[in-house]
């Protein structure tokens, strides 16, 4: 399934964003902030980029996906069960005991879920290996990670951006969902990220800047990363945590909260 019509790519975010409000309302709890700022880069990436078969998940040629910003898990489940890998019905189930729908995703437990993740700072040594893998193997699949700008204030993320530069992984692509804000403050004020092209360049990366809500840009931007050889690509996606709920926009305090009834019905309302 590779979907390119714009509007159709516009549509499928919008129920994304509806299933993450309905999981995080339904369960009380988890991170509906940062799982709207990264809604139209999982769509691109689920309907038009990704080379995934929801009949076989576990397809070895597969493209792997890792969610390295595992806190906003509701997304990627919403994606997946767009994309049919989970029934939607199970969406209901996030956050309950013995549930395929972790808090943070469980590779364990769900087929779809390329990593397990939520301990930040880890997932592109992960994707590293991955793409690594697929290079000696000469499988031919590509590797996608997605960070959070919060979360590349942890070291091992520049080690891991070194071998990625070193091991020449040009089959990795990279995703920073560049929203600015943190756990409960701007990420300037916790640790200032200033000059990031720069910083990812000197790492050895070729960077892409785009507006990570504007699906053709998204595009252009993986098709740019397929055609980059030599190096590893950034795609810097500028965005809007909170993007598509008015009172949730730009708000730190919606990083990790569930809405009330009444802020349930203004988001649902919102978002027809
Ligand atoms: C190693 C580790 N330290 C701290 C946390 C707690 N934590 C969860 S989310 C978060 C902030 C992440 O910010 P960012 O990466 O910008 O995420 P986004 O704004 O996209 O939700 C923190 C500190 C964690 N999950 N793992």
């Amino acid at each position: 399934m590779k979907i390119t019509d714009t509007k159709e790519l516009e549509k499928i975010a919008k129920q994304i964003r509806k299933n993450i409000i309905n999981q995080v309302y339904e369960a009380k709890s988890g991170h509906p902030g940062g799982s709207l700022s990264c809604t139209e880069i999982l769509t691109v990436l689920y309907f038009n980029q990704m080379n995934i078969n929801e009949k076989e998940p576990k397809d070895e040629a597969r493209d792997r996906f890792v969610l390295s910003k595992g806190h906003c898990s509701t997304a990627l489940y919403a994606c997946l069960a767009e994309r049919g890998f989970i029934a939607k019905e199970e969406l209901k189930t996030f956050r309950k005991i013995h549930s395929k729908l972790q808090g943070h995703p469980d590779m364990n437990k769900l087929a779809g879920i390329d990593m397990t993740t939520g301990s930040l700072g880890q997932g592109l040594s992960v994707a590293n290996g991955m793409a690594l893998s697929s290079k000696l193997n000469h499988d031919g699949y590509r590797v996608y990670c997605m960070l959070g700008d919060g979360e590349i204030e942890e070291g091992q993320i520049w080690e891991a951006a070194m071998s990625a530069s070193k091991y020449h992984l040009d089959n990795l692509c990279v995703i920073l969902d560049y929203n600015g804000l943190q756990i409960d403050g701007t990420v300037e004020e916790v640790k200032g990220l200033e000059n990031i092209e720069g910083k990812w360049k000197s790492f050895g990366f070729h960077t892409i800047m785009v507006d990570g809500h504007n699906i053709e840009q998204l595009i252009d931007g993986f098709e740019t990363a397929k055609m980059t050889k030599g190096k590893p690509t950034i795609i810097i996606a500028k965005t809007i945590k909170g993007k598509g709920i008015s009172f949730m926009e730009n708000k730190a305090e919606w990083h990790g909260k569930a809405p009330s009834e009444e802020e349930y019905k203004i988001a649902m309302k919102e978002l027809e």
